[in-house]
């Protein structure tokens, strides 16, 4: 199936509303066993940014490593090659997307530590609405343990304070913080009743695909014998702009994008952040 046929208009319509959606059988065998044998190769290699977000009482670990495209060849692959930037694109519904960044989240077996709710973009450096993660478990995964979402978070307008993630795993790099003009972070898991939480079971193939701004968090809790591998790539659309936020950002880009020649209010560019994909001209 093609991917203006596996994006349909009703999986759009709920991507706009909602600000996250769920893609059965996106992707095949080949591309979910390519990902794989770059994970081993990512964990077996971690890039500077590498780390162990949690390891509980009898070692059951969370890891977390990003970007790290640049010297892992099957994620580059995915970048650059798969459909996953056409599907961003129609979703998004834009006219151009940029590939930012990869992220792996990798939980051994039995593994309970869950990422408190939260929102992305705010804490990119670049700001915009078009902006989206895919997110894509190599394995199957429950209803219980997968990524959650808070229906139509997307369009709050309020400045959310989210949890010092610093304070959480205990790295620095992990922590911002925001010192005005700011509202506290409501507690969805004290309060699920009060939203549309939604999520989905999912099977290696499956990719969610969610609007960076949108209230997500959980994942973790998992059955003893299940772990859980996911690959995650960040797109960028029509209205995005380089940010550099004076409160901190995560990941803070801001040093490699000086680097290459990007400042706040720059369109996103440059082979660090490459153009992946174009709409084509109606009447081409
Ligand atoms: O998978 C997870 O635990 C966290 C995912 C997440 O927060 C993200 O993709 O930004």
């Amino acid at each position: 199936m093609g991917v203006a046929e596996l994006v349909t208009d009703d999986l759009v319509a709920a991507y706009s509303r909602d600000g996250a959606v769920c893609l059965r059988q996106a992707f095949g065998p080949e591309w979910i066993a390519k990902l794989a044998a770059g994970i081993e190769r990512n964990i077996a290699e971690p890039s500077d940014r590498g780390r162990f977000w949690d390891r509980d009482a009898v070692g059951r670990t969370t890891f977390y490593d990003s970007q790290s495209w640049l010297h892992t060849r099957e994620y580059r692959d995915f970048a650059l090659r798969s459909d996953m930037a056409e599907i961003a694109g129609r979703l998004m519904e834009v006219e151009a997307v940029n590939f930012f960044f990869d992220a792996v989240f990798v939980r051994s077996a039995g593994t309970q530590f869950r990422t408190p709710f939260h929102q992305d973009e705010p804490y990119w450096s670049v700001e915009g609405f078009d902006t989206c993660s895919a997110w894509m478990p190599l394995v199957p995964v429950e209803r219980a343990s997968t990524l959650e979402f808070v229906a139509g978070s997307h369009r709050w307008t309020q400045k959310l304070v989210r949890e010092d993630f610093g304070a959480l795993t205990g790295d620095d790099r992990d922590r911002v913080e925001f010192d005005d003009d700011v509202v506290p972070f409501p507690d969805i898991e004290g309060h699920r009743d009060d939203y549309e939480v939604l999520g989905w079971a999912m099977e290696p193939g499956d990719v969610v695909v969610f609007n960076a701004r949108i209230v997500q968090g959980g994942s973790g809790n998992l059955a003893p014998d299940r772990e859980l591998k996911v690959f995650n790539t960040q797109w960028l659309g029509d209205d995005v702009r380089v940010l550099f936020r004076p409160e901190g950002m995560d990941p803070d880009n801001s040093a490699v994008m000086t680097e290459v020649g990007l400042s706040s209010g720059d369109r996103i560019g440059t082979d660090l952040y490459p153009q992946v994909w174009r709409r084509e001209p109606a009447n081409a």
